[in-house]
C-alpha cells in the first residue's frame, strides 16, 4: 500500500524519492539516508524488493535500518561492503550554486556524512522549499559533540560567531545521537564560506561531526510543483 499525503510538501519529496530510487540497479551497494524523504526512498526500495530487485543496503540511523528491515532488505556493514555504489539522503539546505548541504536536523548526520564519504554517486533528495542562496539563513549547523566537556566545547564554536542551542528530544530530555552523543544546534545566519565554517569547525577538539556537507554532492533531485528537476555538481 502506498503512503497518502495530505500534504503537499510530502507528496514532492514523494516525488524525488522514487525518482532516487529508480537509480538502485541489481547487485547495488546502496545507502540509505534518514528523515522523511528518505523514508518514502526506502518505502519504494521495498516495493521493489518484493518484486524482485536484489541489493545490499547500508543504512544511516537506526530508525531507516529498522524500516528497511521491515521490507526485508538486506543490510550489511562496511565490514564486508567498503565501497558503497550509490547513497540517497534528505538534506535540510541545498545551496543552489555549490550543491553544498546542511544536515542533521534529523539527527543522524554523524552517520548520513560516513556513508557519503564512502559513496561512489550521493544523490540528494529534497523538495523545492529545501533550495537556498547560501545556507545557514534559514536552518542552524547541527554539530554533533561529545557530552563530555560540551559547554568547552560550545564556547569554542561560539568563538565563531554563533548562537548555540543544545538539541532535545520531544520529551525535553537532551537529545542522544545513534553514537551516545549530543547535538549543539549552531545559528550562524547566512554563512559566507561554508567550505570555510567547516575547517574552522573541525578542528575543535570535542567536535565529532557538523551536518555541513562540503564537496560531496553528485546530484540533486528536487521536486517541484511543476515536477522534478536535476541539479548536477
Ligand atoms: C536527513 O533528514 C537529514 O540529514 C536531514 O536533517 C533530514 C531531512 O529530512 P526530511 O527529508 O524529513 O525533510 O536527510
Amino acid at each position: 500500500m502506498s503512503t497518502q499525503n495530505a500534504d503537499p510538501r510530502a507528496e514532492l519529496k514523494r516525488k524525488a524519492a522514487i525518482e532516487a530510487a529508480d537509480m538502485v540497479r541489481e547487485g547495488m551497494v546502496v545507502g540509505l539516508g534518514s528523515g522523511s524523504t528518505s523514508a518514502f526512498m526506502i518505502e519504494e526500495l521495498g516495493r521493489r524488493w518484493a518484486e524482485g530487485l536484489r541489493f545490499a543496503a547500508i543504512p544511516t540511523s537506526e530508525r531507516s535500518a529498522e524500516q528497511a528491515r521491515s521490507h526485508g532488505i538486506k543490510l550489511v556493514t562496511f565490514a564486508t561492503h567498503p565501497q558503497i555504489d550509490i547513497d540517497i539522503d534528505g538534506a535540510d539546505e541545498v545551496e543552489r550554486g555549490s550543491l553544498n548541504l546542511i544536515k542533521g536536523l534529523g539527527g543522524a548526520l554523524f552517520r548520513e556524512k560516513i556513508v557519503a564519504a564512502a559513496s561512489r554517486k550521493f544523490v540528494v533528495v529534497v523538495d523545492d522549499s529545501k533550495l537556498v542562496d547560501r545556507l545557514g539563513a534559514r536552518v542552524p549547523v547541527p554539530v554533533e559533540v561529545a557530552t563530555f566537556g560540551w559547554t568547552a566545547t560550545a564556547r569554542q564554536i561560539e568563538a565563531l560567531g554563533a548562537r548555540i542551542t543544545q538539541r532535545m528530544d520531544r520529551s525535553g530530555n537532551v537529545f542522544v545521537t545513534d553514537g551516545g552523543n549530543m547535538i549543539l544546534d549552531c545559528h550562524f545566519g547566512e554563512i559566507a564560506s561554508s567550505a570555510q565554517l567547516q575547517a574552522q569547525l573541525a578542528p575543535i577538539v570535542g567536535v565529532i561531526e557538523t551536518g555541513l556537507f562540503i564537496g560531496r554532492t553528485s546530484e540533486v533531485i528536487v521536486a517541484t510543483a511543476t515536477g522534478l528537476q536535476k541539479l548536477v555538481a
